[in-house]
């Protein structure tokens, strides 16, 4: 077993307890540890917070069998379909043939990107299968080896740059297709064969910097494995290039291992990249008091599990509009960004029900946006009703509410020298609502009507 002085340090300081000098102070050297302390407070990573709110988009070859292969439909997420259905390389890379995605309309996606609310998207330039949607200088298993006739990550681009949507490249490091790719680095083999990989991945990104410089950052995933978690030089080195280039490039802390294969946060607990983006699927309780301190992000699939467009989703829960808002308005409530999942199909249209979602969730975002873009943590009390959040650049404090009590009355605790001196619903400014004194803390009476949809209070305080 192999144990680190950094360890025996920390053994030592927990015998001697949470005050101990030894914890306080004893932080190892690492080479391949955080690159910075604290948060950064540059413009790029202000307006990637203001941000908020995002949409993620899976495409790629697996878009086309839709989770289902000769007549067999696999429940598993759509993306990883080579792997479940243990197809081979060469029927998986025969889908490069039958890739020419005739409905794709950048255009049509990004306007509604915009009607949603998205301030950001995320694009798979590359997903585990090696399939590159750019025209690669490094492979021939990319968007120039199909039918399609264009440029597609550069339309995808453009399209959104015309709506003011930021974009943010998505990359897998762990590669199915490339010949030097390891899991595991066991041989002398193994680590030359995994060199190479590293200077190939580290190529195409500094080539998708170089072909799209607005780019804003890097999403990056697949990086559990051992090889990858062995090397921390590699996740190092590539966000040093990243941002050699272009110091505002924003990289997710998914990419990072340290000396030791500690992932996300660094062997002395420090996060790595620029934002936490471990909330896969889930977002953090709020009863936790350490994330309201960092940049994250949460990423969310409408269905249970499924990125890359799967034909069936009877297969599981399929979200509605008000729980994917309500994930929303808790993510901005504790200092996090959204990143809502989308996957178009082997055509390049938005299936029906991402329509219908994108559109309810535009219609509440057009009422309610003020209480999302430049949200952040209120540090108040949390109530059963629903999220406070603070407007930092009109510095407005909302309260979002989801479940109405039944006695239409919500309490609201301010800290003692803060007094409520009133409260409207934000769609309807005018009327202002009573505030009863009540004990330490205020009463605000809402209208005895059922809302239909969550609605946002705008609190004046003195
Ligand atoms: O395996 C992938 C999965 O397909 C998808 O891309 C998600 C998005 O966060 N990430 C991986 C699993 O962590």
């Amino acid at each position: 077993m192999r144990i680190h002085v950094f360890n025996v340090v920390m053994i030592v300081a927990f015998v001697l307890g949470a005050n101990s000098p030894i914890l306080l102070a004893q932080k190892q050297d690492l080479k391949y540890g955080s690159q910075y302390q604290g948060k950064r407070e540059d413009a790029a990573m202000q307006k990637f917070r203001s941000n908020r709110f995002g949409q993620f988009i899976h495409w790629g070859l697996y878009a086309i069998p839709g989770g289902e292969w000769k007549g067999k439909v696999y429940p598993g997420a759509a993306e990883w379909l080579q792997s479940s259905a243990k197809i081979s390389s060469s029927s998986w890379n025969a889908l490069v043939d039958k890739f020419n995605p005739s409905k794709y309309n950048p255009d049509e996606w990004a306007i509604m990107a915009k009607k949603m609310g998205v301030k950001y998207a995320t694009i798979t330039t590359k997903h585990h299968d090696g399939f590159c949607l750019w025209n690669s200088e490094y492979t021939d298993f990319d968007i120039e080896a199909t039918k399609y006739n264009g440029d597609l990550i550069k339309e995808f681009v453009e399209a959104y740059k015309r709506q003011g949507i930021d974009v943010y490249f998505y990359y897998s490091i762990l590669d199915w297709h490339h010949p030097d790719w390891r899991n595991d680095i066991k041989t002398d083999e193994d680590s030359i064969a995994f060199e190479r990989y590293f200077q190939f991945a580290k190529n195409q990104l500094l080539e998708l910097q170089a072909k799209f410089p607005e780019v804003k950052g890097f999403w990056f995933d697949g990086t559990w494995d051992e090889s990858w978690k062995k090397n921390g030089k590699y996740s190092y080195e590539i966000e040093m290039a990243l941002k050699a280039v272009n110091p505002d490039i924003i990289v997710n802390s998914r990419l990072r291992a340290d000396d030791y294969g500690s992932r996300h946060f660094d062997s002395n607990g420090d996060l790595m990249g620029d934002y936490q983006s471990g909330f896969e699927r889930f977002l953090p309780k709020n009863t936790d008091s350490t994330i309201v301190k960092m940049d994250w992000e949460s990423c969310m699939t409408i269905p249970v599990n499924q990125w890359g467009y799967h034909k069936d989703w009877s297969l599981s829960h399929v979200k509605f509009a008000d729980e994917i808002i309500e994930m929303l308005v808790k993510s901005v409530s504790l200092n996090g960004n959204f990143l809502l999942n989308f996957g178009p199909d082997g055509n390049g249209a938005i299936r029906e029900e991402e329509v219908a979602i994108a559109n309810e969730i535009g219609k509440w975002m057009t009422l309610n946006s003020d209480a999302i873009y430049n949200g952040v943590f209120a540090n108040l009390e949390k109530q059963d009703w629903g999220y406070y959040i603070k407007n930092t650049k009109t510095n407005t404090l909302y309260g979002v509410l989801f479940n109405k009590p039944i006695s239409n009355l919500i309490k609201v605790k301010l800290p003692k020298n803060v007094k409520l001196k009133g409260c409207v619903l934000s769609y309807d400014g005018q009327k202002s609502l009573q505030i009863i004194p009540h004990e330490k803390h205020y009463l605000v009476k809402l209208p005895k009507i059922m809302f239909k949809h969550p609605v946002v209070l705008e609190f004046k305080l003195e």
